[in-house]
């Protein structure tokens, strides 16, 4: 296989030196950072998020900050969920569309104080389009991308060892998707009860980039005795998870309502917000396709030797196109391929059976009840 450059032009992470000498042999690229995603064994990773406790650096989620007398009322009107009641100390999931209602970004939205918020956001320059929509409308606001690389906790252990690191009364006040401004021997951090699993865990957003790898040394030594790991977010348990990837699995072709978003979307609000017209009208009109999960059918090491997916595979039945797989993984405690496809209308009922070729043989998955944590298949 050909190598990326580990060039000047895209970003490393304060935490890159540490993941490096950790032992990470898989980068990808998100929000021109250089993100680990593996560190070489995929399987024994799922199993440290899944049985104990996992560190990844996603500083890669950077974050776009909206500060200013303003700021509420530009985070508002960017979202299509509504911010209006997002008390300082607490978080949302909130889609961002486009004018047409189509998806740009669906990131957690962090409010630090009356007129500070974060954008915590997936692989798009939302920084740019915030900056510009706050200068098109006058906005006394300042958008910028502030000092701030979250580094995630995650794994049923988490909670024991953040118990260790920041105090019982910290981490047991701290309720899913609340913050607080806590330091660890001197090192800035914003701790949220977030993270993309559902293994449970924190996110440790830290506010001093030249502090990272003392940050990533301390967690991990104080770690050791939870068997904690080097990791990095898990294609298998998120989609077992139902947790989505901007860009893989819905893109800016995508309106929140077929990527199954709709329950974020709040289109009761008195106030207008980007996308609000097209997406009312889109909602009236109902789902053309949406996306949904499938398993595959199959020899199992057939599977898993294209798994995971390096690219979107057409989905058809009977030679009729009717989707398109858009992720793929092995799920080690399923024991079989699972993945996220969007599929027309008509294939969405759980049972379809769809036929793809991946790297020039043939494969079926079947549309699954979803997400597979809570489902029996
Ligand atoms: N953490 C932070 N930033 C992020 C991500 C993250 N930015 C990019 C990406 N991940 C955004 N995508 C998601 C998708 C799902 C969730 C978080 C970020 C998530 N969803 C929960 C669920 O679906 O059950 C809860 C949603 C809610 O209650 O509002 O956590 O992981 N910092």
């Amino acid at each position: 296989m050909p190598e990326i450059m580990f060039g000047s032009r895209v970003r490393k992470s304060p935490y890159f030196e540490a993941t490096v000498a950790a032992g990470a042999s898989v980068f990808t690229i998100y929000n021109h950072m250089y993100m680990p995603i593996s560190y070489g064994d995929l399987t024994e990773e799922y199993r440290c998020l899944t049985e104990r406790v996992a560190l990844w650096d996603v500083a890669a989620q950077r974050q776009v900050e909206i500060a200013g007398p303003d700021a509420a009322q530009i985070a508002t009107y960017v979202s299509a969920r509504d911010l209006g009641g997002l008390q300082p100390g607490r978080a949302r999931y909130a889609p961002i569309c486009d004018h047409n209602g189509m998806l740009i970004n669906d990131p957690v939205v962090l409010r630090l104080s009356e007129d500070r918020f974060w954008f915590s956001i997936a692989d798009s320059d939302l920084g740019l389009w915030i900056k510009a929509v706050a200068a098109e409308r006058g906005a006394n606001v300042r958008v910028f991308e502030p000092d701030v690389s979250p580094l995630a906790l995650q794994g049923p252990l988490a909670e024991e060892l953040a118990v260790d690191l920041f105090g019982a009364d910290v981490v047991g006040s701290l309720g899913f998707f609340h913050h607080v401004s806590v330091a660890l021997d001197g090192i800035p951090i914003v701790l949220c009860r977030s993270g993309w699993s559902k293994q449970g865990g924190f996110e440790m957003f830290l506010t001093d980039g030249s502090k990272g790898v003392a940050l990533w040394d301390m967690v991990m030594a104080k770690g050791a005795r939870f068997g904690i790991g080097a990791g990095a977010p898990n294609a298998a348990e998120r989609i077992e998870s139902g947790l989505l990837s901007f860009g893989a699995d819905h893109d800016m072709h995508t309106d929140p309502f077929e990527a199954g978003l709709g329950a974020w979307v709040n289109l009761e609000v008195a106030h207008d917000f980007i996308g609000k017209a097209a997406l009312s009208q889109r909602f009236e009109r109902g789902l053309e396709r949406g996306l949904v999960n499938v398993s595959f059918v199959g020899d199992a090491a057939d599977v898993a030797s294209v798994l995971p997916l390096a690219h979107p595979h057409r989905l058809c039945a009977s030679g009729q196109p009717l989707g398109e797989l858009r992720s793929a993984a092995w799920s080690p405690r399923l024991g079989k391929g699972i993945g996220i496809a969007v599929v027309d209308r008509s294939a969405m009922e759980a049972g379809t059976r769809l036929d793809a070729e991946i790297s020039g043989s043939k494969f079926s998955v079947v549309v699954a009840h979803q997400p597979f944590g809570a489902a029996v298949d």
